[in-house]
Parts: C-alpha cells; structure tokens; sequence
C-alpha cells in the first residue's frame, strides 16, 4: 500500500532536517519503504481538509490506504512496529526501544523546544535576558543525564532502534546552538545518526524539494 506524508511547501529551514517530516522520512528510509510527499501551504494546513488528518493543522500527517495518522511518535511507533528495522525482537528490548521513543519526545524535546520558544518567540521580552539562562540550563539538565546514561556507547541501548532514531531527531534541533558540544558523546552519537546511510537518503531528500 502506499505511503503519503505531508510537508511544508515552505520549510522554515529551507529543508535541513529540522522540520519534523524529517524524522519520518528517516524511519521510512530505515525500514526501505518508498513514499510520496504532499506538501501543504501554511494556510491549506489550517483547513479542513487538512485538519481532517491533523486536528492541531500541522504537518507532517502519514496516509496509507485507509489509515490517517498525525504525531510523529506515533507515525514512527507505527513504522516501527509494522516492519523489520527499528525495533528489536526480544519483548523487553522492544519495550526499552520505545520506552526511549517516549523518553525522547516527552522528557527530551519538551525542554528543546522551550528552548526554541525563549529565543525565536520570547526573545524581544524585556523579561527574556533573565529567563534564557534558566532554560538553557533545564536543556543542560536532560543533556547531563542522558549523556551519563550513554556512557560510551553507541546507541541508547543495544543497536540501532526507533528509540535512537526519535532521540537524534530532537537532540539536533540543538546542533546549531552549541550547547550539544558541550557534550562531546551527544554530539557523536548525533553524529552517528547522521552518519547512517538512511539518514543522508532522507536529508537529501528533504533538501531536494526547496533547492529545486
Ligand atoms: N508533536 C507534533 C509531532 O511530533 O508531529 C508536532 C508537529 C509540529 O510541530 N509541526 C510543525 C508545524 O506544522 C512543523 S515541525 N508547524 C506549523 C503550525 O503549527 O502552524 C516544527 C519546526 C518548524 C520549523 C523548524 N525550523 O525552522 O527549524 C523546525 C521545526
């Protein structure tokens, strides 16, 4: 059955894997499943047609046949769970794998992205010069732990799974902060993310819509 994602028809980033497309992309690429992209004006995601697929009228959304998924968590999960690639065999190793999904989206990105809302959306408050450090620090906070948790290994736990793959995709909206290298095994185990052969697919991909 084909796959249909959305994207922007616009991409803030200009399509340097930071969108959120970007992470499904990837686990597609991952599990070798071909797919077809829409891409979507900022003022047709808030329509009803498109809030049919995503109730909140963003992207990306996931079509394949009858079923219509929106989150990125859950269209990876998905992804996962329906071919061989990203997630282990062995039951507990499986659940660890998306116990890291989970992890990366709700304990991870959350203090990411209030990161990136102190700077892009609140940077011009006058209250803004003293909130920032304490944000930054929250960020530092998850980093130190998860960068003890890693140690030196490769990847969260065992192989390559979904888990890594969801956690890469949040820890490099940080690369262009520089608070990542303060981390030298973060900034590795991104690296190494970015590194593997359907990543690049998906990057290049990605970039090849806005540098058409
Ligand atoms: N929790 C949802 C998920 O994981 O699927 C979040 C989806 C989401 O935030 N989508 C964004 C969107 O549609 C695009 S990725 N925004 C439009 C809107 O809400 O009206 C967020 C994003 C945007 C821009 C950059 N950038 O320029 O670097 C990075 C990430």
């Amino acid at each position: 059955m084909s796959i249909t994602i959305t994207a922007f028809e616009r991409s803030p980033d200009g399509g340097k894997g930071l969108t959120r497309d970007a992470r499904v992309r990837w686990a597609l690429e991952e599990v070798g499943q071909p797919y077809e992209v829409r891409l979507v004006s900022f003022r047709a995601m808030k329509e009803p047609a498109h809030r049919a697929l995503h109730p909140f009228g963003q992207i990306p959304t996931y079509e394949e046949g009858d079923l219509a998924l929106f989150e990125t968590g859950s269209i990876v999960f998905h992804i996962a769970e329906r071919h061989a690639g990203l997630l282990p065999d062995d039951a507990n190793a499986r659940a660890r794998a998306i116990t890291w999904m989970f992890a990366a989206l709700n304990t991870v990105e959350s203090a990411i992205l209030e990161l990136a809302t102190a700077r892009l959306l609140e940077g011009d408050k006058p209250w803004s010069k003293e909130r920032l450090p304490l944000v930054e620090d929250r960020v530092r906070d998850r980093l130190k732990q998860l960068s003890a948790r890693l140690d030196s290994a490769d990847w969260l736990d065992g192989g390559f799974s979904a888990g890594d793959l969801m956690m890469v995709s949040v820890l490099l909206r940080l690369e262009s902060s520089g608070i990542l290298d303060e981390y030298p095994n973060l900034a590795a185990y991104v690296a190494r993310g970015e590194a593997r052969p359907a990543y690049k697919r998906a990057f290049a991909a990605q970039l090849a819509v806005y540098t058409r």
